[in-house]
């Protein structure tokens, strides 16, 4: 295993995706290792050609938990298209297949980064890799305690080297902000802006804070990080459309894994910018757990919010995602400015107005 005290001393992702720890865990079950997080499971693959969103008002913003949510504000978004799931490890599969994309983790790590003088740095952490959630072995406060840098983890080997391969249709993870954009950018889209991301898993709903019903959505159940209870069915990441989509016909835009967008993190919302606002600016944007670094939104949490410790399973949540370094819970879905090509047939509507899933 790796150096912990190295570990404790790193700046930024692991924060990041681990910020919202508020209480002690307590003592339960432990997950033998990460192979156990592995799905498993199939469940049936939904369509995958966008979803047009009308334009709309809503409040966006949230005072009720955690204050980089606030404040609430009236906000208008112009009309766009999404994907109605998150990107698989298929459809990432596809875009390296036809332009030969090598994605960061598959790179080796640029010393600068660190900050700190060559012989400082751990020559695992120069290898090509990225952040695998690891059960700890004990209950623990402590993000370094679950949060491993694993040489050899990337898209295809989300639990590293030893591990599984990705499976087709779960959401592709370990990617950088780069890998994000040139996939988009492929497909002909574009990552979507938060207050777009927030409307559309929004849907028209009334706001709630409660963790959604395990029929709803994959997060985690029990008392993290020791105890899984998996009563959603997964302990880890599942395939895309194992559970009910929203009124817009979007699934899993809450848990599973964060999706990051297009806006630069600062907490709390500008409540002068609520016509399609785009965030803050490089010179306004400020993240407290990774200071030293400009973070992208990243909305909606992952299999590892739960009660105790991330209370992010709901579409006003949002965190600050470092751009350089991917983790096993973070991926991303695609939007665009007008009907993709891919959708000219067999297209679906949502204006704001809740209506059933329709797949004709
Ligand atoms: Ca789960
Ligand atoms: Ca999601």
């Amino acid at each position: 295993m790796h150096d912990r005290t190295w570990k404790v001393g790193w700046p930024l992702a692991f924060v990041l995706l681990a910020a919202a720890c508020r209480d002690a865990p307590e003592q339960g079950a432990l997950p033998q290792s990460v192979t156990d997080f592995a799905a498993g499971t199939s469940c049936r693959t939904p369509p995958s050609q966008p979803v047009e969103i009308k334009g709309g008002s809503f409040l966006m913003g949230s005072n009720a938990i955690y204050a980089e949510e606030g404040p609430p504000r009236e906000t208008r978004v112009d009309g766009f298209w999404i994907d109605p799931h998150e990107v698989t490890n298929r459809q990432f599969a596809a875009f390296v297949k036809s332009t030969g994309h090598v994605s960061v983790a598959e790179k080796p790590v640029d010393p600068a980064q660190f900050g700190v003088p060559l012989e400082q740095i751990p020559a695992y952490m120069l290898e090509p890799g990225s952040a695998v959630f690891t059960p700890p072995a004990r209950p623990s406060r402590s993000y370094a305690d679950w949060w491993d840098y694993v040489p050899g983890a990337n898209w295809k080997k989300p639990y590293g080297p030893n591990g599984p391969d990705g499976v087709p249709d779960e959401p592709v993870v370990h990617l950088a902000w780069d890998d994000m954009q040139a996939y988009a950018k492929w497909r002909g889209g574009r990552l979507p802006t938060e207050a777009e991301w927030e409307y559309a898993a929004s849907a028209g709903a009334p706001k709630y804070v409660a963790q959604p019903d395990p029929a709803r959505a994959n997060t985690w159940q029990g008392v993290f990080p020791v105890v899984n209870e998996a009563k959603d069915g997964f302990k880890g990441i599942a395939p895309v459309g194992c559970f009910a989509p929203n009124a817009f016909g979007l699934y899993d835009i809450v848990g599973n894994v964060w999706e990051v967008t297009s806006d630069l993190y600062r907490p709390g919302h500008d409540p002068a910018n609520h016509d399609n606002p785009r965030g803050p600016g490089e010179n306004n944007a400020y993240d407290p757990l990774d200071p030293g670094r400009i973070s992208r939104v990243m909305k909606g949490g992952s299999y590892l919010c739960a009660p105790n410790y991330c209370q992010r399973y709901r579409p006003e949540s949002r965190q600050g995602r470092d751009p350089g370094l991917g983790a096993s819970n973070v991926g991303f879905r695609v939007v665009y400015e007008g009907q993709p090509e891919s959708a000219s047939s067999g297209t679906m509507v949502r204006n704001g107005k809740p209506s059933s899933w329709n797949t004709n």
